[in-house]
């Protein structure tokens, strides 16, 4: 990838009933005018107006967007033609025939990105918009496209660049009696802090991105397909009243209260002299493990609720949730106490799902509100915080211990740590492999 070329590709998916096809690059109007052509060319004095022409065979509409005001910040030049591979095809090729090149997955927002319109978080945020599965999922990719998180981490890094500086004018003056900063240690702490709590958005940030890992669990026939189906809204999986029924694990997506999720239905834990039926239940038992919430149903209808109980508190399960089922059928009946959160709910009359909603939202974000976050780092991010993080106690103890040489170096490699998140100091092949997972033409 480069900037100084012209690059084309479609900006939107072919097959539907407009394509848009993009164009980059220096000599952008003059290609676009070779292969458009309406009453008058496009120039910079018919800038940012939709006008309608023809190109290849068919009407298109064209606009003009001058440097630096277009997405990529170079003369870009967007035409809109019919859907349908056909008449999209005929106009790349005339446009590849006229001095493009096509762009490659990312292009676009590469050099938006390399014209100083993005920062690198920026650019990657605008690749979770795309690929958002949920309303918050799109809502905190927007806050980042908008800069939340950019402003945050050029300000740590703008105080780890100053505490450096700071740290070498001791060398560079020793003997002089300047006014030393004399809160440098409290100020490198207060930075500590402020990384580590970017660094708390990183779980949530990955199930927003990649959704919540939720397991259904309990004994057989305690409810856990009627379940999986009140939740989806409609009926995926089998539900009956023999025990066993679902026998292999069931994974579905969707969004609960805005978050998304991968919902796993298991088959009932239980002894079983059937092979099928016990490697079902060993799965079911790896599910609720590699689950990051467990809905754990007990059977409020059946005869010995202690034993649902303890059968319970014999699996393990990763932040489970005690849902007693059935209460349509126990409505005066007193079910025993439960370690942690426990819910009352029917999967067949929708009856306490919303507490059991609520109680979701409690056990994933840690409070009673996901209040809706500002930021939310990805992998990448939190790779290179964790780099900085590493490195600030070092920074404090040499300075402290007044060796100022040795402090330095630690700032230093913190600031670049941050400075790889933004892009400010991040190099090509990292570059390559963020906008490469980026689709053509965006
Ligand atoms: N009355 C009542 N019946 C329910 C409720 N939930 C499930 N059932 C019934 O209980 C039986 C078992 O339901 P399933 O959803 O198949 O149970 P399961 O836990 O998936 O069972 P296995 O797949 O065998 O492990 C079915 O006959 C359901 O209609 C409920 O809240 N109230
Ligand atoms: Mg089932």
């Amino acid at each position: 990838m480069n900037t100084f070329d012209n690059i084309t590709a479609p900006a939107s998916a072919l097959g539907g009933a407009v394509t848009v096809i993009r164009i980059s690059g220096p000599d952008a109007l003059e290609i676009a005018n070779k292969v458009w052509h309406g009453n008058v060319p496009l120039s910079s004095l018919n800038r940012r107006k939709m006008l309608l022409g023809t190109a290849g065979n068919d009407q298109a509409l064209a606009v003009y967007m001058q440097a630096p005001n277009s997405y990529t910040g170079d003369d870009v030049v967007e035409l809109q033609c019919h859907g349908g591979a056909a008449a999209a095809n005929s106009i790349l090729a005339a446009l590849l025939q006229a001095g493009c090149r096509m762009a490659e997955p990312g292009e676009f927002t590469f050099r938006a990105f390399a014209n100083g319109k993005l920062d690198l978080v920026q650019a990657e945020a605008v690749s979770d918009i795309i690929s958002a599965g949920s309303e918050l999922a799109y809502r905190t990719a927007e806050k980042q496209l908008a800069g939340s998180l950019s402003r945050k981490l050029q300000a740590i890094r703008k105080e780890l660049v100053d505490l450096r500086a700071e740290s070498e004018s001791h060398l560079d003056f020793p003997d002089e009696e300047l006014a030393w900063d004399e809160h440098v240690s409290d100020r490198i702490r207060a930075v500590i802090i402020q990384i580590e709590e970017l660094l708390r958005t990183a779980a949530f940030g990955q199930s927003l991105r990649e959704g919540v890992r939720l397991a259904l669990a309990g004994r057989p026939n305690a409810g856990k397909s009627s379940l999986l189906n009140a939740l989806l809204g409609y009926d995926r999986a089998i539900v009956t009243d023999i025990a066993g029924t679902t026998r292999d694990t069931l994974e579905e997506q969707t969004s609960l209260r805005n978050i998304p999720v991968r919902i796993t239905d298991t088959a009932g834990l239980r002894e079983s002299d059937d092979l099928v039926e016990q490697l079902g239940v060993e799965r079911s038992r790896q599910s609720i493990a590699a689950s990051e919430i467990t809905f754990y149903l007990l059977d409020a209808s059946a005869p010995d609720l202690a034993a649902e109980v303890e059968q319970m508190q014999n699996t393990p399960a990763p932040n489970r949730i005690a849902v007693w089922n059935k209460c349509d059928l126990a409505v005066d009946r007193e079910l025993p106490e439960t370690d942690g959160i426990s819910v009352h709910i029917s999967a067949k009359t929708g009856e306490g799902l919303e507490e059991l909603l609520d109680a979701f939202v409690t056990v994933l974000s840690g409070s009673d509100s996901v209040a809706e976050p500002e930021v939310a780092v990805n992998a990448r991010h939190r790779k290179e915080l964790e780099k900085a993080l590493a490195e600030l106690p070092e920074a404090i103890e040499r300075f402290e211990d007044g060796e100022y040489e040795l402090a330095s170096p630690h700032l230093r490699a913190a600031a670049d740590a941050i400075g790889n998140i933004t892009g400010e100091t991040v190099s090509p092949d990292i570059l390559d492999n963020i906008f490469s997972r980026f689709c053509i033409g965006k």
